[in-house]
């Protein structure tokens, strides 16, 4: 990506919370990720389609785009955390009505942690996450691709009102493209009326500072962390876990207690 179209990228992002980046993975990809999912989608109620890096090859590719990891550092930090990697398939007759900013459970827009000083105000000042949904099959205007309400991320109350959907945009974007937005854009799949299903994989990422979705650094599996390379320690945040020894028994780069502290370490 040239510096002018991440610049443009990023402009969108800060303007209306969200961009369409194409052509970050081949069709070839996105076949063998939407076999993936199609398999294991049966098994969806029992986690089949969460913690797909996991899971097969294929979802590794997410977290190891040079420009997209640029455009997520851009926004929340060069030690950006992976928060999750799950796949979304809405089946032929579902979808719609589903608009929401993510991070209502472990991020900045639980509602139920709202102090009483914030008086129903959300954080809106910065960029707090950055969600990026992967188009694996082509996004129309009418199989269930996301819709995006340009400029809520700037919306300052929890909330949102009814005529959001008449402001909410879809993002129609050819397979291999990803969405790329603020988690406090309103957002949600609209409904399929084709009779294919519409995959997706979404890989949110977080501020080092604040909780992910799951606790990455134990959920990797060694050989997936190891193929990630010198990125894999700051993407699954070793570095970022707060120490369960006293601090001149841990050692920050590991995520663990030091070698010679080893029998303190928690599986
Ligand atoms: O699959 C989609 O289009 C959106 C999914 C979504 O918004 C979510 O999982 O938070």
């Amino acid at each position: 990506m040239d510096q002018a179209t991440f610049n443009t990228h990023a402009l969108r992002i800060k303007l209306e919370g969200y961009t369409i980046v194409p052509g970050l993975l081949t069709s070839e990809e996105c076949r063998i990720a939407r076999e993936e999912l199609e398999e294991r989608y049966p098994d969806r109620a029992r986690g089949g389609l969460e913690w797909l890096f996991n899971k097969a090859q294929i979802f590794e590719r997410l977290y190891k785009l040079p420009d997209l990891l640029c455009l997520i550092r851009h926004f929340i930090g060069p030690d950006a955390l992976l928060s999750a990697i799950y796949g979304s398939v809405i089946m032929p007759g579902e979808g719609g009505r589903g608009l929401h900013a993510d991070g209502g459970v472990t991020g900045h827009n639980r509602t139920a942690s709202i102090a009483p000083a914030d008086v129903g105000r959300r954080i809106t000042s910065h960029p707090m996450a950055i969600n990026v949904i992967f188009c694996l099959s082509e996004f129309t205007a009418n199989n269930g691709a996301t819709e995006l309400v340009p400029g809520s991320h700037r919306y300052p109350f929890f909330d949102i009102p009814e005529e959001a959907y008449e402001n909410a945009r879809t993002a129609v974007a050819p397979e291999g493209s990803a969405v790329v937005l603020d988690i406090n854009t309103w957002h949600g799949a609209t409904r399929n009326h084709t009779d294919q299903p519409r995959y997706a994989v979404l890989s949110p990422w977080r501020r080092r500072w604040t909780k992910c979705e799951y606790e990455m650094a134990r959920v990797v599996k060694a050989d997936v962390l190891e193929r990630a390379g010198e990125e894999g320690p700051v993407i699954f945040g070793l570095q970022a876990q707060p120490p369960y020894t006293e601090l001149w028994q841990w050692d920050r780069e590991t995520g663990g207690p030091k070698p010679e502290f080893a029998h303190l370490r928690r599986n």
